[in-house]
């Protein structure tokens, strides 16, 4: 597989975002759900911000209040014996056998904005921030689909109640609409398909399922883009594969002569994030033709290996120009990168059943 990945690369590093408060710092600036919006390339930015500290033995949670509209903060010490910090990005209560207590940051979504893909100006303001109970611990991983004159975002809003998906509307990217929680705990990964398919729209989402069943897609329909059923799994794990642990959707679904390509990430147990594709039936997208059996784009550069939580190449969304697949991905929960891949070589490259 040829991927030119950008000379710019990492476009958008946490050094280039102000914090929103003085007393915070940004340490990621990734996952971003893109748009194209008038003559410009939008990037809808996870920013994930923390309390600063001055003591590395002092861990601090950020929650946000509903009630005050304020953040507080949570404190912990790395020497009580009841919570684990091992996972950079998570408080883990020992007690409990899964899951998380607290995050150790706060995510919210800014926009980047570019004439040329390359080059992007950062809005000084959050433009989607946490604003009810489902969202106290922060919004994640947008992604972005372009319905008519209409962009539907949807993200993570996680909170002690869970991680569901949450999804706001806007038609120009300064006011938003909202329309609660579309898909309820514990799901992610939702990606909503630009267009009718036989009078019903598609959603792929992504349970993750804690008594039985594994992380993976499967996909719903609807008449109104808000109520969501007649759920089915799509596709499974591979054992000894690159997607062996956990899959997800990554970008909105292309319409592609072949069939629905997406673009999907993959992890294997020890937490390596590629990205690969599958095809999905054009008329009926329940239906799987292909899947890569070797990612279309892997960690290998320095930035995609080492960061907050390094090894991790994650899209949310791509911008495709006639051959060409612009794919904007985070880098190890860190920053933002691009790569171009051709969408002929990404068809040629599936195993097809
Ligand atoms: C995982 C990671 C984190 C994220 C939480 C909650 O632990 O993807 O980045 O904050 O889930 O969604």
């Amino acid at each position: 597989m040829k991927v030119y990945r950008y000379e710019e690369n990492p476009l958008i590093t946490p050094a280039d975002v102000k914090p929103h408060r003085e007393d915070f710092e940004v340490i990621g600036a990734f996952n971003a759900g893109v748009a194209k919006y008038k003559d410009e390339v939008l990037m809808l930015l996870r920013i994930a911000e923390r309390p600063i500290s001055n003591d590395p033995k002092i861990v601090k949670a950020p929650v946000f209040n509903p009630k005050t509209n304020e953040l507080e903060i949570v404190e912990f010490h790395t020497d009580d014996k009841r919570y684990d910090f091992s996972d950079p990005r998570v408080i883990r209560n020992v007690s409990k056998q899964q899951g998380f207590e607290y995050l150790t940051s706060l995510s919210y979504i800014r926009i980047a904005r570019s004439k040329d893909g390359h080059n992007f100006a950062i809005d000084e303001n959050p433009f989607i921030y946490p604003t009810n109970e489902l969202e106290t611990f922060g919004i994640e991983d947008p992604r972005v689909t372009q319905i008519g004159d209409t962009y539907y975002i949807y993200f993570s809003a996680v909170s002690p109640l869970g991680v569901g998906e949450s999804m706001v509307s806007t038609k120009d990217f300064i006011t938003v609409e909202h329309h609660g929680m579309i898909f309820a705990p514990e799901n992610k990964d939702v990606l909503i398909f630009s267009e009718k398919i036989n009078g019903k729209y598609y959603a792929l989402h992504r349970p993750s399922l804690k008594s039985i069943g594994d992380p993976e897609i499967w996909i719903a329909e609807s008449n109104n883009l808000l109520y969501w059923g007649n759920h089915k799994h799509l596709m499974g794990l591979r054992e000894g594969m690159w997607d062996s642990g956990r899959i997800g959707g990554g970008a909105v679904p292309i319409k592609t002569e072949k069939g629905w390509l997406e673009l999907y990430h993959g992890a294997t147990p020890e937490n390596r994030y590629c990205m690969g594709a599958v095809l999905l039936d054009l008329e009926d997208p329940t239906k799987v033709i292909a899947r890569s059996d070797k990612p279309v784009l892997e960690p290998e550069a320095d930035y995609e290996k080492e960061g907050f939580f390094g090894d991790v190449v994650f899209s949310c969304g791509v911008l495709v120009e006639g051959d060409t697949v612009k794919m904007y991905y985070g880098v190890a929960d860190t920053s933002m990168a691009c790569a171009e891949l051709s969408l002929q070589e990404i068809l040629g490259s599936l195993t097809y059943y």
